[in-house]
Formats: structure tokens, sequence, C-alpha cells
């Protein structure tokens, strides 16, 4: 089937990426309709070697459209996802608006494309440090049952989107002049720095990022596992790092889960500490994989298991994610 596809927040960070995702992947398309506010009206997206006009999101835009792929910030998705629904659109939601909606299934396509059968217009695109913890963690899971995970995640400042890659730019410039280093996008300096706040705190001391890493494990893997996060962010541009312990029913060793990784749906294994072979952001930037590392028995637990997990978080943190489940929903004949 060949599907009309908008993209709302086309000129964003995220949205420029699924519109090359689109392209990349060669996405079954009729047409490609970007979207984005009034202030880009009359600018236009590079699509398969031609110029496309960028559109108004507003009342009307979604008539025609079959399935709306959105990054527009949470405030946007609020009003325009359910008017995209009424218009005819599936929509594809990669803001944190829709997601723990119990009407709305939250979809990492390699771990719960299932989910997707129950939509009912709106689908959620999870956080980008929740997508690839869990891919990783899936397999594990069942065939060992996870009880318990303790992640540290490494950030990068893509996460908050066009004005932090330019604030953290242009704190490496003014520290290479000698002049002033200011911030404006994150509450303290992030160049050679590292910030251990992603997003608001909440009454409890931990942050707003963090809780989505618990409560979207829960509602896409399973329930009952544990889940201890500390969100943090690090002075890279592109590419999130997780350091992952995790607490299983059965025992796994180190040569099961290389053997189960290196053969799971959307990984890549490089782990090979003799060669210093390991993921990195720098390194995997742009890919779709993610990439898993540092293998190691926690020796200080029954059946524990330390892993080190890197994926690009605009790519498959978010506009690959997003640009799967459409692909999953023309395969399972739901659009
Ligand atoms: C970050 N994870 O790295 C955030 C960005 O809920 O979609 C994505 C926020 C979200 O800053």
């Amino acid at each position: 089937k060949q599907c009309k596809v908008a993209v709302v927040g086309a000129m964003g960070v995220v949205g420029s990426e699924m519109i090359k995702t689109l392209e990349q992947r060669k996405f079954p398309l009729s047409e490609l309709v970007p979207l984005d506010t009034s202030e880009n009206e009359g600018k236009s997206v590079k699509f398969n070697g031609k110029d496309v006009p960028v559109q108004v999101a507003k009342k009307g835009a979604f008539v025609g459209i079959d399935i709306a792929i959105f990054s527009a910030g949470a405030g946007a998705s609020k009003v325009l996802a359910p008017m995209a629904v009424e218009e005819g659109a599936i929509v594809v939601d990669n803001s944190s608006e829709w997601r723990m909606n119990p009407e709305v299934p939250l979809v990492i396509p390699e771990v719960n494309k299932e989910a997707l059968r129950e939509h009912k217009g709106i689908i959620a695109n999870p956080n980008c440090s929740t997508i690839q913890m869990l891919v990783a963690l899936k397999p594990l899971h069942d065939l060992f049952k996870i009880k318990r995970v303790v992640v540290s995640t490494y950030q990068a400042i893509s996460g908050g989107g066009g004005p932090a890659i330019a604030e953290m730019a242009n704190q490496a410039k003014c520290w290479a002049e000698g002049s002033p280093v200011t911030h404006t996008v994150y509450p303290k300096q992030i160049m050679f720095n590292v910030l251990p706040q992603i997003d608001i705190f909440l009454e409890d001391g931990y942050t707003k990022e963090e809780m989505k890493m618990v409560h979207e494990t829960h509602k896409i893997m399973d329930p009952e596992v544990l889940v201890c996060p500390t969100a943090v962010r690090v002075p890279v541009f592109r590419g999130h790092s997780e350091s992952i312990n995790i607490e299983m029913e059965k025992p796994c060793t180190v040569a099961q889960a290389r053997d189960i990784f290196s053969k799971a749906a959307g990984i890549t294994l490089v782990d090979d500490f003799t060669k210093l072979e390991y993921p990195t952001p720098l390194e995997m930037e742009g890919q779709d994989d993610v990439f898993v590392g540092r293998l190691r028995e926690d020796k200080s637990v029954t059946n524990g298991l330390n892993l080190w997990v890197v994926a690009d978080n605009v790519r498959k943190g978010a506009a690959l994610n997003a640009v799967q489940i459409a692909e999953t929903l023309i395969s399972l004949e739901l659009v």
C-alpha cells in the first residue's frame, strides 16, 4: 500500500531525520506532506531530490493523510493529534503527551508490535532512553525474566533539539576564543561538564526523564520489572549511552548473552575488550541499530549482568522508531 504521509514538525531536528529516514528506507509513499508552524511556511524540505513546500499544521491539513508522524512537542501534539485523527489520519506521535494514556499503544516494533492492533488513531513513540534500553533487554527478559534494572544514562544534547545543539556549539566556540561561556537552554554549562538532571525534578527528587524510563518500561515490556534510573546529560552531540545492570530470575552467562545479542533484531554486538571493541556514541552516530557491549557478569548478586548500550537518539531513539511503527502498521494491514 502506498500512503500519503505527513511529517509534523518537519523543520525540527527529529522531523528532518524522519524525512531522511522515510527516503532512505524507501517507505511506500504516494506523497510526503511536510507540516510545521506558520513561521516556516514557504520554506521547503528536500525529499528524493525534490523541494517539497512546508505547509502549516492546522485544522484541515490532515484531510487525505493516511499517516501523520508528529515530532512537534507535547503542546502541539495535544491539540493537533486528535484533530488529525478526526480528519482521518493515523497519528504516530513522538512527544510525551500521549504515551501513558491507556487508549494509546506505546510501541517499539522489536519489543511489542502486537500492541498496534489495539490502536484507536494515536500511537505513541517512547522516549529515546527507554527505546534503546528495551530493545537490548527484551531478548534477555524473554528467556531469563529480568527482575530489576539499575540504569545510568549518558545522554546527548540533541535530546534537547536545535537550541541545545546550538548552545553547546556556541559554548565550545566561546571557550576556544577565550570569551565568557554562557547558558540558557540547560541549567548549567554543559560543555566540559556532566549534568545529573534531564527535564524537571519531581517531588521525590527523581527527574521526569528518569520516571519516563520506569513508567514506559512497565507499559511496553513488563509492569513487574523494577527500574532504578539515573539520567545524566553529557557533552556529546548525538548518541545516548547507558550503563545497565540487571538481575534475572534465571542464570545467563556472558557467552549466552553474547549469542542472544548477536542474533537479536535491531541489535549489533560490539564486545571484544581484548581488541578494545565497545560501542561509543561518536562511532555509532547515524546508524539504525542499538549497539551492545561491555558484557560482564555482576559477581555481587545472583544472576546479574552488566551491559553498555549505545544508540543514535535522533534516529532509533526518535525518527527511525516512528517510521518503523508506520512500516509495521502497513505490514500488519492496520492502515
Ligand atoms: C532528552 N529524552 O534526551 C529527552 C528527549 O520525552 O520525548 C526526548 C523527550 C521526550 O533530552
